[in-house]
């Protein structure tokens, strides 16, 4: 294992914020919802580069508290945070010599947010990652995606790169460092674009972590779609970002929050596929993590200060559940955690095939360590459990064993 990714592969958790002027409008733009993820209505809307820029000079988040944000993610369980540097609109949420078009300059609010969070969220004990919209800027005249300014075929992408996107993500990792990880988005540069983006990553800040998405191989781990958690196992590192609704950016009228019981079983199953699983909220434009999300992420905290065990610093280990089983594994050396995730009526928690796989001494519960019997039948381990889940989301049952 790279000496890099050694923390990230423990970690396992993460929160995702995106915030920043779309967060004002929060999906509507002149009286009308406009469809799509919040943070994409400057192109949804097709809004004139001239007409959001007037944005920043509402931008004033009284209620934002850097720390207090940090101190919910560090509750959750999480263990590190990316947050929005520069999203596709061009505006940027920490303090550039490179425009003017800030959260420090062009904003009554004048405060840095990027530096206030990344210094809470070490004051916590969090790692702290900056995304960085590295193809798209809707906002930039040589920036991807805006055609409705800009005439597409008279832009100089390979400009806007190196003498815009690069000297902003240097600034980022000298101003702000150490940023553990540099989150590259969609929109994939060309080969060579990329590896000089990479290699200035590397060369200004070689723990840098670079995300899947910068492309052609060259980041350090795959970045999974959005939401899309795959079937199986997945060998090498990888991430997926995750939605607690169905917006990145805050929208006033999207209520379709998941349970937290939800976004557990949901993080357990990544974990036990090798995964990480980055957890995303979006602050209102007053500066608040809204109240269902905080809600969730502290049901999970409570979850994993019981359970964390069972998660942090495993891998996926020697049993595979198959994908429509009621339980997920995770491991560590000596030990196989089975995550119950529907309790099985009858008593009796069957883990399918395996029997040559692990040489089991001891099954109890995780919590309050109560022993289990155990049996085989077949390749199958049979333990007995009691008639009700100790959790009714994830209850974990250990299994000593060789493996
Ligand atoms: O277009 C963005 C989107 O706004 C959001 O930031 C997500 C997060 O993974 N990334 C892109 C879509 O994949």
């Amino acid at each position: 294992m790279s000496d890099r990714m050694r923390w990230w592969a423990e970690a396992k958790f993460g929160m995702f914020i995106h915030w920043g002027l779309y967060s004002i409008l929060a999906g509507v733009w002149r009286g009308r919802c406009v469809p799509g993820v919040g943070e994409w209505i400057m192109r949804n809307a097709r809004i004139p580069v001239r007409e959001y820029e007037k944005l920043a000079r509402r931008f004033n988040p009284v209620k934002f508290d850097a720390e207090e944000w940090a101190r919910l993610a560090r509750e959750a369980g999480m263990r590190y945070v990316v947050f929005t540097a520069k999203h596709h609109d061009g505006f940027c949420m920490y303090d550039s010599e490179y425009t003017g078009y800030t959260v420090v300059k062009a904003t009554p609010f004048g405060r840095d947010v990027l530096g206030e969070l990344a210094d809470a969220c070490r004051g916590e004990g969090l790692r702290f990652g900056a995304y960085y919209s590295q193809t798209l800027d809707w906002h930039h005249p040589d920036g991807m995606g805006n055609d409705w300014d800009y005439d597409p075929g008279r832009k100089d992408f390979a400009r806007y790169f190196r003498e815009y996107a690069m000297p902003q993500v240097e600034e980022i990792l000298t101003k702000y460092k150490p940023v553990a990880v540099m989150w590259f988005d969609i929109g994939t540069p060309t080969p060579e674009l990329a590896r000089e983006m990479v290699g200035l990553v590397r060369r200004v800040s070689p723990d840098t972590i670079v995300s899947g998405r910068i492309g052609h191989g060259l980041g350090d781990y795959a970045e999974m779609g959005d939401n899309e958690i795959p079937r199986g196992r997945v060998e090498g590192y990888w991430e997926v970002p995750v939605t607690l609704n169905d917006t990145w950016g805050f929208k006033s009228y999207d209520h379709n929050w998941k349970s937290p019981g939800r976004v557990i079983q949901m993080f357990v199953d990544v974990v036990s596929k090798g995964g990480n699983m980055l957890l995303n909220v979006g602050p209102t434009a007053e500066g608040v993590i809204p109240e269902p999300s905080a809600e969730v992420l502290r049901a999970v905290g409570r979850w994993l200060e019981r359970c964390g065990e069972s998660v942090y610093g495993t891998v996926p280990g020697p049993l595979d559940a198959p994908p429509d089983a009621p339980y997920r594994c995770t491991a560590k050396p000596g030990r196989v955690y089975v995550h119950v995730l529907a309790w099985p009526w009858d008593g009796e928690l069957r883990v399918f095939g395996a029997r040559g796989r692990v040489e089991v001494s001891r099954a109890y519960l995780l919590e309050g360590e109560r022993e289990l019997e155990f049996r085989w039948d077949g390749d199958d381990l049979v333990v007995a459990v009691p008639d009700r889940a100790p959790d009714p989301v994830d209850s974990v049952v250990v299994l000593e064993c060789e493996w």
